[in-house]
């Protein structure tokens, strides 16, 4: 259909164009306001430039520079965008000027190719090894008042509370003693003047830091520390949508840049298990993909190929400027397959070892494992590094905070063959869009200390939610966003600090260092980050099970760790038995309490290990 419709132009143009472009010269000398990306670098892919201007319909764009040119232009009916495709990867680094003429007159721009920065501690990707550190962006800290405007309301749960980038920077030491290696930000790009978007995934600008969070240089500074520490940093990044307040909402560079339009689209109706379904009809999966996720959230048409690579050559510009080492990647399902799978071919290309999570907000693996790269479903493998793991975020509250039993928790975990990495998966118990694990009926802190020990300890890699680790309340979303305790000296909220020992009240201290001890443990012992896990028992109330290398035979003298986790939510002290034949327990003999210090001595007798567990509680060991 494309061609035909070129072709028909080629037919037309003598007849139809020719007015039309004397009629736009009339309209005076060409103008360029702005160019996407704001710059590139040589040995990157070739460049696709948006332009944004007026008067553009009829002009002829030229190149200054050195082993570079213009490959194909395209400009928008109304003149107000240009596509130009520039041939770059011969190029030296150097300053360019772009000129547009037309009857009326010319323009220039100067525009530039960087030379990359040397790879050492950029791009390293995230791992099992590590531990993820979620932050709102406006909700964590305050390092810079003179930011806050506009739209300032600390008191009101959907308005800006003035946290930001500077605020995360001078308390990367806390995030650092918590034991976390890896921050993922909510978004930080520019929301315009959206109302209430303080949550960041309404951007009206894809190449620039939001004012509320600080600017570019606070970014790249933030990235800077957090390397220096040998810590990572996690890109929030929402491809499947835009907000109100972008340029593209009233004026899209092309007809069919978004699915429909603000006046004229539809809302999906979330059934993502309709795109594995293969049964179902094209419309159930077009509602997914083409429905708008809210009225206020436009969504990106990627089966455009222009904007599906404005869209990844954002995304590699914000790796290659900042040096992230991974992604978030939100709404994962409600963009086509074939995006994702161009998005993660061209990115891995350039950066193969970058990483990405994908949010599939659904508590069945059958369907989170769908989304998984790695294997192909409908002759498509998206190329996604990991999903999250939904399915033991709802599981874990299940078994945890209701009368499920942990067995729950065993047959989930068996279902681990449906995802190609389940090593990856990245586990949590809780995020920035559910109510706070202390807030749900029947929290209390021994619970939430047999999550934080399931999630340090089970496979994949942990992911905490910032303010979790000092046992933060909250409903549902906006009250599961309170602010950080002691980041906002200014507002209303709690005057004392979470960030110093001494600013802790006696609970928050005991779960933060509860917290911070088993983060060690991950750190301290290989098993967790790449070691198999064999599930040794589960029944009503406790599960236990090994983490370590080689678990299919038993213990040999001088082999490699492994690690013996029993958790119990039964409300009486209580012994955890096991079988040891044929498991990898056998013929061990020697278990060393790991955490919590006063882990209780196990006995074996029977063929069997029996370890003493408190109520409510929890022992890990080094076994050999
Ligand atoms: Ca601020
Ligand atoms: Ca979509």
């Amino acid at each position: 259909m494309r061609r035909l419709l070129g072709n028909l132009c080629a037919v037309l143009i003598l007849f139809v164009c020719v007015p039309l472009i004397l009629q736009a010269s009339d309209a005076g000398a060409p103008v360029m306001n702005r160019i996407d990306p704001p710059n590139w670098w040589p040995s990157l892919p070739n460049p696709m430039l948006l332009v944004y201007g007026q008067n553009l319909n009829n002009a002829k764009f030229a190149l200054q520079g050195r082993q570079v040119r213009i490959e194909k232009t395209q400009i928008s009916a109304n003149g107000h965008y240009a596509f130009v495709w520039l041939k770059t990867q011969q190029a030296r680094p150097q300053h360019l000027r772009i000129k547009a003429t037309n009857a009326s007159g010319s323009v220039e721009a100067d525009w530039e190719l960087k030379a990359r920065e040397p790879e050492t501690g950029r791009h390293q990707g995230f791992n099992a090894a590590d531990v993820m550190y979620l932050i709102m962006t406006d909700r964590f800290a305050d390092g810079d008042p003179a930011n806050n405007q506009p739209g300032y309301d600390p008191a009101a749960p959907r308005g800006w509370h003035g946290g930001d980038l500077r605020g995360v920077d001078e308390h990367l030491d806390y995030i650092q003693q918590l034991g976390a290696t890896t921050l993922w930000l909510t978004p930080i790009l520019s929301n315009g003047n959206e109302k209430d978007s303080y949550h960041g995934y309404a951007a009206a600008d894809l190449y620039a830091v939001d004012s509320h969070f600080g600017t570019l240089a606070d970014y790249l500074k933030l990235v800077r520390d957090l390397h220096a520490r040998r810590m990572k940093i996690v890109f929030d990044i929402v491809p499947n949508h835009i907000g109100l307040d972008s340029p593209w909402v009233h004026d899209p560079p092309t007809p069919d840049w978004l699915h429909g339009s603000a006046e004229q689209h539809t809302q999906t109706r979330y059934n993502i298990q309709e795109l594995a379904d293969p049964h179902a009809t094209a419309a159930d999966g077009w509602d997914i993909t083409h429905g708008w996720f809210v009225d206020s959230m436009p969504d990106l048409n990627q089966s455009n190929p222009m904007v599906a690579k404005y869209l990844i050559e954002n995304a590699m510009w914000w790796t290659e400027t900042a040096g992230l080492d991974g992604f978030r990647i939100d709404t994962f399902p409600y963009v086509g397959r074939e995006f994702w799978a161009q998005f993660h071919r061209e990115l891995n290309a350039v950066y193969p070892k970058l990483t990405t999570v994908g949010e599939i907000y659904n508590g069945d693996p059958k369907l989170t494992s769908f989304f998984a790269g790695g294997v192909a479903h409908q002759g498509i493998d998206t190329g996604l590094y990991t999903p999250f793991d939904f399915p033991v975020y709802f599981t874990m509250r299940d078994v945890l905070l209701r009368n499920t039993p942990m067995t729950t928790l065993k047959e989930l975990l068996g279902q681990d063959y449906l995802y190609p990495h389940p090593e990856r998966l990245v586990t949590f118990f809780g995020n920035h869009d559910t109510k706070r694990f202390m807030s749900e009926e029947g929290a209390n802190a021994d619970k939430l200390k047999m999550a934080f020990v399931l999630l340090a300890t089970l496979r994949g890699t942990p992911e905490i939610y910032s303010g979790d680790e000092i046992a933060m309340q909250g409903g549902d979303d906006p009250d599961n966003r309170r602010d950080f305790p002691g980041g906002f000296t200014a507002s209303n909220s709690d005057s004392s600090t979470a960030f110093m020992p001494a600013g802790r009240t006696q609970s928050q201290q005991e779960m933060f260092a509860w917290a911070a001890g088993l983060f060690r443990l991950h750190a301290q012992h290989d098993a967790f980050a790449s070691g198999d896990q064999q599930d040794l028992m589960a029944d009503a109330t406790a599960m236990a099970f090994l983490r370590g290398k080689d678990l299919t035979t038993g213990c040999k003298r001088g082999g490699p760790e492994r690690i013996l986790v029993v958790v119990s939510k039964d409300s009486a002290a209580r012994s955890v038995e096991m079988e040891t034949a044929q498991t990898g327990l056998e013929g061990c003999t020697s278990f060393k309490p790991l955490f919590p210090s006063a882990a209780g001595e196990v006995k074996l007798q029977d063929g069997k290990a029996a370890v003493p567990v408190a109520a409510e509680g929890v022992a890990v060991y080094s076994v050999q």
